[in-house]
């Protein structure tokens, strides 16, 4: 449940005047209040999942730099990663490194077509060798208002995180989401991609809403770390990327149900500095300070205990800001963590691919 609090202080109507929810077009100018007054206090399931719905503080802007590249599609990658590319199954034989067979989480995709449609390209041994961890966290914990956060600073070695860094853009596929919630456009202001799926049996191809894609093999490295230090396991990694300082997510709780209870999160950021802030749900009743942290390259914070319950997050609009990755893994254990992830994180909408150093529309 969003707290009262919370929702004061995000009502639409709050915003709207400034300008970050969009009109739909099919809306006249008189019902855009009644709507953002019924979106504001209906249970809708999109609320309880999407940052954007829940606060519905989107911007309208395009992605920058955008640029419009013909009908290119996975197969037209640049020739220096269709080099490296394999085989999609490749990555995920039986005898690769991981998952072991016996992850509590894991089943294996259906065969060598499972990533379809999106080819990843190799990652290069010498990042896999080259990955360094440190392993001992800075604990920030406060009981009595339910914070408890382990602090790697950082988590990932300055040695490899830029090569880590340039191969995560290059190989991702990228969206920027766009829906509408009860009349209300929102424009998701970041680029985001999702990979893995939930800890029920369903099979890969079970899904009416959603494509899973399994996990590349980069990601499944880094998870592995992650389970490692953080003594969980996870089973999805969403990946956004914050072009600009007016790329953001705002204030929300990740405490969706298909979670599960006191859900562990795992958060890693890499390339430019960015602020992490974190309010408790009651800040103006029990004048809880907002905690503040920038996060550098190479940092991960992981939220356990409480801290999804009773605090909120967010990475607000910064001027001049430059690009940053941030990755998180989490544990979905119902089938609609799946479908809502893939809604969200890669929605219906053109896919992007870096290349040469900015955004373009591939498909
Ligand atoms: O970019 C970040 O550090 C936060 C990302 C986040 O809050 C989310 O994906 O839910």
């Amino acid at each position: 449940m969003l707290s009262l609090p919370y929702l004061i202080q995000e009502s639409p109507l709050d915003y709207y005047p400034g300008g970050d929810v969009t009109r739909s077009a099919k809306m006249p100018a008189k019902t855009q209040r009644q709507a953002n007054i019924g979106a504001f206090f209906s249970k809708v399931n999109a609320t309880k999942t999407s940052p954007e719905v829940k606060s519905l503080r989107e911007s309208p802007e395009p992605p920058s730099k955008r640029r419009k590249v013909g009908s290119s599609s996975p197969r037209d990658l640049p020739t220096s990663l269709k080099d490296e590319t394999l085989s999609t199954s490749e990555n995920f034989l039986p005898n690769a490194d991981y998952p072991p067979p016996d992850h509590p989480s894991y089943h294996p995709p259906p065969g060598p077509t499972y990533n379809h449609p999106i080819v990843i390209p190799r990652v290069p041994d010498s990042l896999l060798s080259s990955l360094k961890f440190n392993t001992k966290p800075k604990l920030i914990v406060k009981p009595e208002l339910g914070l408890d956060l382990q602090y790697f600073k950082p988590f990932i070695d300055p040695s490899c995180s830029a090569q880590l860094t340039q191969y995560l853009l290059e190989s991702l596929p990228w969206y920027r989401v766009k829906y509408t919630v009860r009349g209300i456009d929102i424009n998701t202001p970041r680029y985001t991609t999702v990979f893995g799926k939930d800890a029920t049996s369903t099979p890969w191809t079970g899904y009416d809403k959603a494509e899973p894609r399994a996990i590349p093999r980069i990601l499944l490295k880094l998870m592995q770390q992650v389970e490692e230090v953080t003594g969980m396991t996870y089973n999805f990694a969403l990946v956004n990327y914050y072009s600009s300082g007016a790329d953001s997510i705002s204030y929300h709780s990740d405490s969706e149900s298909f979670l599960g209870p006191n859900p562990c999160i795992a958060s890693i950021s890499l390339g430019a500095p960015r602020d992490f802030m974190l309010r408790h749900v009651s800040y103006q009743t029990n004048k809880a300070p907002i905690e503040k942290f920038t996060l550098t390259d190479g940092d991960m914070v992981v939220m356990r205990g409480r801290t999804q319950h009773d605090w909120q997050h967010s990475i607000p609009k910064r001027k001049n800001a430059e690009g940053r990755i941030n990755i998180t893994f989490r544990k979905g254990i119902v089938k609609y963590a799946t479908q809502n992830y893939y809604q969200y994180n890669v929605g219906k909408g053109p896919m992007y691919r870096w290349v040469k150093g900015q955004m373009v529309e591939a498909s």
